[in-house]
């Protein structure tokens, strides 16, 4: 079974089939990686996600945990996977189950779309403000446990953009 990577960098120049971003519920862009993304990828991106939007539910078309995919335009992936985080809020509010779902939604939709290298950000660790120890232990069981699913993703990348999630993640892959 593929066994999860870690590197640091910007997720935005990686060559992988898709690039995961850690968006928010109106897919409109924002700060953070999302951010980064938007303006990387360029605006036909945005005018996609309108789009997208559009046909979805209006005012939120992309709930907490779940994913939608789009073309990556600029970027030199080929895809990006929109998913958006749960806000911290303490904890008692579904918050693992909530991120747990981004990651797992995340990747069982790259494996439908018959991709096979996947590049994860540290969703929800920022302006979402989610721990960054609780997150990185539920991103790596969620996709432990989904990668026994989607037997052609045969690379997986967390990309840690500093160097206390690359700890934390190299601490969780050693268990
Ligand atoms: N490459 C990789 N990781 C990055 C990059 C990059 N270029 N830039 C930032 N990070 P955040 P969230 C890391 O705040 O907490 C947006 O406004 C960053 O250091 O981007 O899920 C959305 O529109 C952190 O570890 O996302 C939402 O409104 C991680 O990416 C909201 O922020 C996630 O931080 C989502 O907040």
């Amino acid at each position: 079974m593929t066994k999860p990577e870690i590197i640091c960098g910007d997720i935005t120049k990686l060559d992988v089939d898709v690039i995961v971003n850690a968006a928010n519920s109106s897919l409109m862009g924002g700060g953070g990686v999302d951010g980064a993304i938007h303006r990387a990828a360029g605006p036909q991106l945005l005018a996609e996600c309108m789009k997208i939007a559009a046909e979805r539910r209006p005012g939120s078309p992309c709930q907490a945990g779940d994913a939608v995919i789009t073309g990556a335009y600029q970027l030199p992936c080929t895809y990006i996977i929109h998913t958006v985080g749960p806000i911290w809020q303490g904890g008692g509010q579904g918050e693992a189950e909530i991120l747990a779902s981004c990651y797992r939604k995340s990747l069982l939709l790259a494996a439908k779309t018959g991709l096979t290298s996947i590049a994860f950000p540290n969703i929800s660790t920022g302006i979402y403000g989610y721990p960054k120890d609780k997150a990185a232990a539920v991103a790596v069981e969620s996709v432990r446990k989904t990668l026994d699913e989607t037997p052609n993703i045969q690379l997986l990348l967390f990309v840690c953009f500093d160097e206390e999630n690359y700890n934390l993640y190299e601490k969780e892959l050693k268990n």
